[in-house]
C-alpha cells in the first residue's frame, strides 16, 4: 500500500477501532441498564404472610450485624428448636437445630403438647444464648453456642425459675436479668398471671438480688401474662408481653419503666396488637407471642404467632408472621394506619435473599436425612441400632413395636405440613404376611388425631384417628411389595391414592377432612406433619420397609379431580 494512504488508512482505522470500543462501551451500559431493571422488576417491594409456613409457633428473633436469626417452639418433634436464617425477615432458611442430640432431654412419655415450650434467642458477648422451657421434662434452661450453625450445649437447667416462656435481656452494665412467668400465688381473678424479672449470674447459674412481680398484665382482669421480653429502647425499657392466651383472645401489651427492675407502667394504648376484637372469623386469629427486633437500617419489625382460618378449621396450627412497627415516644405502633397482622405488606429496607425452601423431592441419596425431617420424640430403636438408615438411595424404617398412639418413639419421620393446598407422595415397597406389620405414609398431628395410609399383609389400610376415635376407613385388597401412595388436600378436603405406578393411582372416592388435624383443646400447641411410617404394633419384628423418595409439593387453590 502506497505511503500516501498510510495516514488515511490509520485513520480509518483508529475510527473503526473507536466504534468498536464505543460498541463495546454502549453494550456494557445497555446491559447494565438490564440487569438493573430486570433485578428492580424480580426484586419484590412486598412480602406475604406468614413468613414461616406451617408448625412455627412461639417465634424468637435476634440479630448480628446483618444476619437474623429465629427460632420456635418445638414439642416433643425431635430435632427440635430449628435455627431459621435470613438477611432480609422474609426469606428463612432452616439451618440448624439447637435440640439435636438424644441425650439433651428426653420427651418418652410425654403428650405431643409437652416438651420444649417458647423459646428466647439472644447473642450476647459472643454467644447466642436460647432459653426455654422444656415441660414435664425439666423447667426453664438455658443453652448455648458460638455459631448458631453448630453444636448447641447440653441444658444448663435454671434452678428456682417457677413458670414458663424464659427471656433474657442483658443491660448497658452487662448485667443478665432473667424474665418470666409464674401462677403459683392465689389469684385475684381468674387466669390471673405474673411476670417477674431478676438479675441472674448465667456463669453459675444462680438469681441475683430482688426477684420483682412486674405486672400481671395491662388490666386488672388480663389472662394468662407470658412470653415477657425486656428491651432498652432509647434510653428506657420496655416490658413486651402476650396476655389472653394462645387462641382468639391473644393480644399483646406492652409496660414501660426507667429501670428495668420497674416500676412499669401499662402503655395507655394496650393491648398494642391483637385481633381479638376482629371477630371468630376474621382470617388470622390468635396474634400474640411477638418479639421486636431492629435492623441495620434502623427499621423496627415483630415476629408473632398467628392462626391462619380455613373454612373456620386450622389445619396449619401457629404459625410465624411478620409485621412493621414504629415508635410513637416510647409506644410501639404496630403496621401504623392498620393496626393488625396484614397478610401482605411493603417488606422490609434489606437486601432481599431467597433461599430454598421450596417443595420437596426427597430421592435419598444423601449421606443422613435431610435437615427437614422430624422424628416425633428423639428415635430410640427397640433392641437394636438405630431403627432408619439411608441404603443406596433409599430411606430403610425398621419396623418398631410402637405405634403413633404411643407417647414413645416410633418409626415415624414427617415433614411440616406448610400449605392449605397440598401434595405429598411417595413410593413403598413392603413385604409382609404378617397382619400386624403396616408401612407408608401417615399425616400426624399427635397420638390422637392423625391419618395413616399403609401397606400390609396384601391389603392397603386406610385409618383415622380423630381426637382418640380411631377407625379402618377403607381396606383395599393389594398383593404386590411396591406401591405408589398420595395424599391430596385442598383445604380441608383430603384424598388418598394409590397404585403400581404413578400413571395408574387410583383415587379412594371418599373425601376425607383435614380437621382431624386442625388446632382444638386435643390439638393444641403443636402442628402437624406429614412423612413416613413403619410399625409391627407392638410386637418385635425384624422387617423393614424400604422408601425409594418422598415429594412434597404445594398445589394450586384448585378441585381435587384436577
Ligand atoms: C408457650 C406459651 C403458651 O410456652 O403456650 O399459650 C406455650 N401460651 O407462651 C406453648 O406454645
Amino acid at each position: 500500500m502506497s505511503v500516501c494512504f498510510m495516514p488515511f488508512f490509520r485513520e480509518v482505522m483508529q475510527l473503526s477501532l473507536l466504534k468498536k470500543l464505543c460498541g463495546v462501551a454502549l453494550s456494557f451500559v445497555l446491559t447494565g441498564i438490564f440487569t438493573m431493571y430486570v433485578y428492580a422488576n424480580s426484586v419484590p417491594t412486598q412480602f406475604e404472610n406468614p413468613i414461616l409456613k406451617g408448625f412455627s409457633p412461639d417465634p424468637s428473633i435476634v440479630r448480628v450485624n446483618d444476619d437474623y436469626y429465629l427460632t420456635n417452639s418445638s414439642f416433643v418433634w425431635f430435632p427440635g428448636l430449628p435455627i431459621y436464617h435470613s438477611k432480609d425477615l422474609v426469606n428463612w432458611e432452616l439451618i440448624n437445630h439447637a435440640v439435636s442430640d438424644g441425650t439433651q432431654f428426653n420427651f418418652d412419655q410425654l403428650p405431643d403438647f409437652r416438651g420444649i415450650w417458647a423459646p428466647t434467642i439472644r447473642y450476647h458477648d459472643g454467644l447466642f444464648y436460647i432459653t426455654s422451657t422444656c415441660s414435664k421434662c425439666g423447667g426453664n434452661f438455658y443453652i448455648t453456642a458460638k455459631d448458631p450453625k453448630g453444636k448447641w450445649s447440653d441444658p444448663v437447667w435454671i434452678k428456682d425459675a417457677p413458670g414458663i416462656d424464659p427471656s433474657l435481656f442483658w443491660n448497658d452494665d452487662g448485667k443478665a436479668y432473667y424474665s418470666g412467668n409464674d401462677w403459683n400465688f392465689k389469684k385475684d381473678w381468674p387466669a390471673q398471671v405474673a411476670v417477674w424479672t431478676q438479675q441472674i449470674d448465667l456463669n453459675n447459674n444462680k438469681f441475683i438480688g430482688e426477684r420483682k412481680i412486674l405486672t400481671y398484665g395491662h388490666a386488672n382482669n388480663a389472662r394468662y401474662a407470658e412470653s415477657p421480653h425486656i428491651y432498652k429502647i432509647n434510653g428506657k425499657y420496655l416490658l413486651m408481653q402476650a396476655e389472653g392466651g394462645t387462641d382468639i383472645y391473644h393480644a399483646i401489651s406492652v409496660h414501660h419503666s426507667d429501670n428495668v427492675m420497674g416500676p412499669y407502667v401499662a402503655d395507655q394504648i394496650n393491648p398494642v396488637l391483637t385481633h381479638r376484637h376482629l371477630g371468630q372469623n376474621y382470617p388470622i386469629k390468635a396474634i400474640g407471642h411477638a418479639d421486636l427486633v431492629q435492623t441495620q437500617t434502623g427499621e423496627w419489625w415483630a415476629v408473632l404467632l398467628g392462626m391462619r382460618l380455613l373454612d373456620g378449621e386450622v389445619p396449619l396450627a401457629r404459625e410465624t408472621f411478620l409485621a412493621k412497627v414504629e415508635f410513637e415516644n416510647d409506644t410501639p405502633i404496630f403496621n401504623p394506619g392498620q393496626g393488625k397482622v396484614l397478610i401482605r405488606q411493603s417488606r422490609p429496607d434489606l437486601p432481599w435473599t431467597p433461599v430454598n425452601s421450596g417443595d420437596i423431592r426427597d430421592e435419598f441419596n444423601t449421606r443422613e436425612l435431610g435437615i427437614n425431617w422430624h422424628f416425633i420424640r428423639a428415635p430410640r430403636a427397640s433392641g437394636r441400632g438405630r431403627f432408619y438408615r439411608i441404603d443406596q438411595g433409599k430411606l430403610v424404617l425398621g419396623l418398631q413395636p410402637q405405634t403413633l398412639d404411643n407417647h414413645m418413639s416410633s418409626a415415624l419421620v414427617l415433614q411440616k405440613i406448610r400449605d392449605h393446598h397440598f401434595q405429598a407422595k411417595t413410593l413403598v415397597t413392603f413385604s409382609t404376611d404378617q397382619p400386624n406389620e403396616q408401612a407408608g405414609l401417615a399425616i400426624y398431628r399427635n397420638s390422637e388425631s392423625y391419618f395413616m395410609f399403609t401397606k400390609g399383609n396384601n391389603e392397603l389400610l386406610l385409618t383415622r384417628k380423630y381426637h382418640g376415635q380411631k377407625e379402618v376407613v377403607a381396606r383395599i385388597p393389594y398383593a404386590a411389595d411396591k406401591v405408589y401412595l398420595k395424599a391430596r388436600a385442598s383445604g380441608l378436603d383430603l384424598q388418598f391414592s394409590y397404585g403400581g405406578s404413578e400413571e395408574s393411582m387410583v383415587t379412594l372416592d371418599t373425601v376425607f377432612n383435614l380437621k382431624v388435624i386442625s388446632d382444638s383443646k386435643i390439638n393444641k400447641f403443636n402442628g402437624a406433619g406429614i412423612g413416613l411410617y413403619a410399625s409391627s404394633n407392638n410386637q418385635l419384628s425384624q422387617n423393614t420397609a424400604q422408601f425409594d423418595w418422598f415429594e412434597y409439593t404445594q398445589i394450586p387453590a384448585k378441585t381435587l379431580t384436577d
